[in-house]
């Protein structure tokens, strides 16, 4: 899959990229399966709610659960980050936001890029984030909100509080923008919120400012966020990195499966 000049220059322009239905229903069928899988395996990879037991939050799963490790492989979701960024990616970071049905918190306004300097120390905003929509996602269950254009300026804020919502992650309540922040940026930029079906896909900038509203409704909204990152940009600081569950060790390069990810796992396939 080769994304054409017109789809390059709004990517550029506007930060983000939504691709409807990019998956069927038989893979994100098989994604979620493999997610439910995932959220019974203990760990500090599991964040949960504050006010209860749910799961907000999974990192590495594709460590884990071979369906996501070939994901990340699937030319439809790599081809387009080699793409835009570089030849050479590794995944830096790879989560899934949960947002549970009746109690999927907020996830405050915030630029990724600001978190991974602060916490990794990343030398540059040289990474693509991809959003796969594991529901369907609509104007009730808590969709991601993005300020088109807002990457363009650089990090509006580029320090952290000093308390901790998690010990766990970096929560973007840390880096959160100001009610005044947010209000200039809206002037300019308005907001967005894609929508769409299960398999739905969003490329989006580390430097976009983004969040998204509790979930009251009865649906879930599960979302997958694949972080790839320039091989030529790991963190280098020096002195204890965050976990590997977080931040991953493996930056050698990807190259994409021959075919979807579930025509390579076999097993599923058959
Ligand atoms: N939770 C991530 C981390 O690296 C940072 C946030 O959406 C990405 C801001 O700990
Ligand atoms: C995030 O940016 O990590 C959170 C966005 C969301 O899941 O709504
Ligand atoms: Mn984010």
């Amino acid at each position: 899959m080769q994304l054409t000049q017109k789809q390059i220059d709004e990517y550029r322009e506007n930060g983000f990229l939504f691709f409807e239905s990019l998956l069927d229903q038989r893979e994100t069928d098989c994604l979620r399966e493999a997610l439910q899988r995932d959220c019974a395996v203990p760990g500090p990879q599991l964040i949960r709610e504050e006010e209860s037991d749910e799961v907000r939050a999974v990192y590495a799963s594709h460590h884990r659960q071979p369906e996501f490790a070939a994901l990340m492989r699937d030319p439809r979701v790599l081809e387009p980050a080699r793409q835009l960024l570089t030849d050479d990616v590794y995944i830096y970071q790879f989560k899934i936001n949960t947002k549970p049905a009746f109690g999927g918190e907020k996830w405050s306004w915030h630029q990724d890029y600001a978190a991974w300097r602060i916490a990794d120390g990343l030398p540059a905003p040289r990474l693509i984030n991809v959003g796969l929509f594991l529901d369907d996602v609509d104007e009730f269950n808590g969709p991601v909100i993005y300020l088109p254009g807002s990457h363009r300026a650089g990090l509006v804020r580029d320090d952290r509080d000093t308390s901790a919502k998690s010990e766990q992650h970096l929560d973007p309540d840390d880096i959160s923008l100001t009610a005044q922040q947010l209000a200039e940026l809206t002037e300019r930029s308005g907001m967005v919120s894609p929508k769409g079906p299960a398999g739905s896909v969003i490329l989006f900038s580390p430097e976009i400012v983004h969040g998204s509203a509790p979930n009251m409704s009865p649906f879930p909204r599960r979302l997958l966020i694949a972080t790839y990152n320039d091989c030529a940009n790991a963190p280098t600081r020096e002195g204890e990195p965050r976990p590997e569950y977080v931040v991953c060790r493996d930056t050698r390069p990807l190259r994409s499966l021959d075919s979807s990810f579930l025509g390579e796992f076999g097993a599923v396939a058959a």
